[in-house]
């Protein structure tokens, strides 16, 4: 892809964008950046980039597309966006920044995808991976985009990328040589416009791979069974559940992988640390797509029984009173929700709320009826989210964060758990997810 001269438009300037404009003019494309804060808000890392005589600044309008030949829209903005869909109307080809960092990406690419336990499955294979001693670039969603690593021109022998649908949204030909879908529930509706939309565009992780590439599946996802039939590559499944001819799965004690040539191999359940059958998923995805890039067994179990998670995932963030608390921050959708209180046999007491994102509280119902005392609503969406439960568990409203882990503290009672899983986004009340989770620990620790 020769891109010197070219007249490329990117909105956004957060990190992919940022990252975009400097990968760009780095191939001596003439830059236009645009968002929809205005520049002097854009931040010092855009100062730094500004300098260059190849890039402009402009409106935040379709009429900034004039004599462009490309738009890389940043994952946050949704494809109705009036610029995006310009670009659409007038065939302008939107490229996303992990589809421009494929073109220039000397490695082969694992590609993590799903709507939870994308982070903590790349975590965990970049880890695999770099134990059996290949050297490892781990990036995307995950936090540090693709495009800085194909700006480096180093080659790595894997380049292990956590994938979202808002970077799947804008792909062509972007090709991982594995592919893993974990699992697919109801996200990103305000984004995609549909349930249907979303599941259209995760599916598209597999599109452009062929018989000599890799397809993870979860072979118990309703979403994911209709899409096997498309999909070319190899298709290798994981199950939670039901024993599987091809693929891996729990028997007794174990984890069994039946792997593409008829052989079986074993790994002890003993080795995950990390609470939840969820994770038992993750990890079966994460051991298959190992051993398609030639990961020792030794590796796999040494490095998995050494891996304790990461920060706001069912993190246990203290005990107070023998009622125990636990920061599921990164729980921003009501998937992740079922799959923290399905954690727990403990009496749940479950704070929800934050901003909302079209989340459908109602499938809640039945397991807050099995598992939870009591549901401590807060933050925006607690009216709304008060309204899809209905009268399933007991319930209380209140404002903020703070009101809602002080009413916990004091409904609690020995033995029971306090759960934030929020099921909703952060921003009413903090700058991310990160940051509500810290804020929780710390209210906990001093209670
Ligand atoms: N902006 C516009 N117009 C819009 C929307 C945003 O101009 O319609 C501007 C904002 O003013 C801001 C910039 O775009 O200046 C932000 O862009 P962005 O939201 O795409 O954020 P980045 O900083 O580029 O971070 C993105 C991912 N963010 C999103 O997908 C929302 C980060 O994932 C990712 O780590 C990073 O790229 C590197 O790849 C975050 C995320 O929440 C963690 N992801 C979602 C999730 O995991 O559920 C998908």
């Amino acid at each position: 892809m020769n891109l010197k001269d070219k007249k490329i438009v990117v909105i956004g300037m957060g990190k992919t964008g940022l990252a975009t404009v400097r990968f760009l003019g780095g191939q001596g494309a003439r830059v236009i950046a645009t968002d929809e804060k205005p520049p002097e808000k854009w931040g010092a890392a855009f100062e730094q980039i500004a300098g260059g005589n190849w890039l402009t600044t402009g409106a935040y309008n379709a009429g900034i597309l004039e004599g462009a030949c490309m738009v890389v829209p940043s994952p946050g903005v949704p494809p109705s966006n009036e610029i995006l869909q310009a670009a659409v109307k007038a065939n302008m080809p939107v490229t996303s920044e992990v589809e421009l960092a494929y073109h220039f990406l000397k490695s082969p690419i694992l590609a993590v995808t799903g709507t939870n336990g994308k982070t903590t499955t790349t975590t965990l294979l970049g880890e695999i991976l770099e134990r059996a001693g290949k050297k490892v670039f781990v990036g995307g969603n995950i936090g540090n985009p693709l495009i800085e690593f194909a700006g480096t021109n180093q080659v790595a022998d894997f380049v292990v990328a956590e994938i979202s649908s808002f970077q799947l949204q804008w792909i062509e030909k972007f090709r991982p040589f594995v592919a893993v879908l974990l699992n697919i529930t109801c996200d990103h509706v305000n984004y995609h416009g549909s349930f249907a939309e979303y599941s259209r565009i995760k599916a598209r992780v597999f599109e452009n791979q062929t018989k000599s590439d890799f397809a993870i599946l979860n072979a118990e996802d309703p979403q994911q069974k209709s899409m096997t039939s498309s999909v070319r590559a190899q298709v290798a499944g994981f199950s939670s559940k039901n024993e599987l001819p091809t693929g891996i799965f729990i028997k007794d004690e174990n984890i069994i992988f039946h792997n593409l040539n008829g052989e079986e191999e074993q790994y002890p359940l003993s080795m995950i640390k990390i609470p939840g059958l969820h994770n038992v998923e993750n990890v079966m995805a994460a051991i298959m797509a190992a051993r398609f890039c030639g990961c020792g067994r030794k590796s796999i179990i040494d490095t998995i029984s050494g891996f304790s998670g990461l920060p706001h995932r069912i993190e246990f963030a203290g005990e107070k009173k023998s009622v125990r608390y636990y920061d599921d921050s990164k729980g921003t959708n009501v998937g992740s929700v079922i799959r923290a209180l399905d954690t727990f046999s403990a009496p749940v007491i479950l704070l929800l709320g934050g901003r909302d994102k079209d989340g459908d509280f109602q499938n809640l119902k039945p397991l807050l009826a099995a598992k939870a005392k009591q549901v401590i609503l807060f933050g925006e969406a607690r009216d709304r989210i008060g309204s899809l439960i209905g009268k399933s568990v007991p319930s209380v409203k209140v404002p903020t964060l703070q009101a809602a882990i002080e009413s916990a503290c004091e409904s609690g009672r020995a033995g029971d758990v306090v759960l934030l899983s929020p099921g909703c986004a952060s921003f009413d009340e903090f700058n991310n997810y990160k940051e509500r989770g810290n804020f929780f620990k710390n209210v906990v620790r001093n209670l």
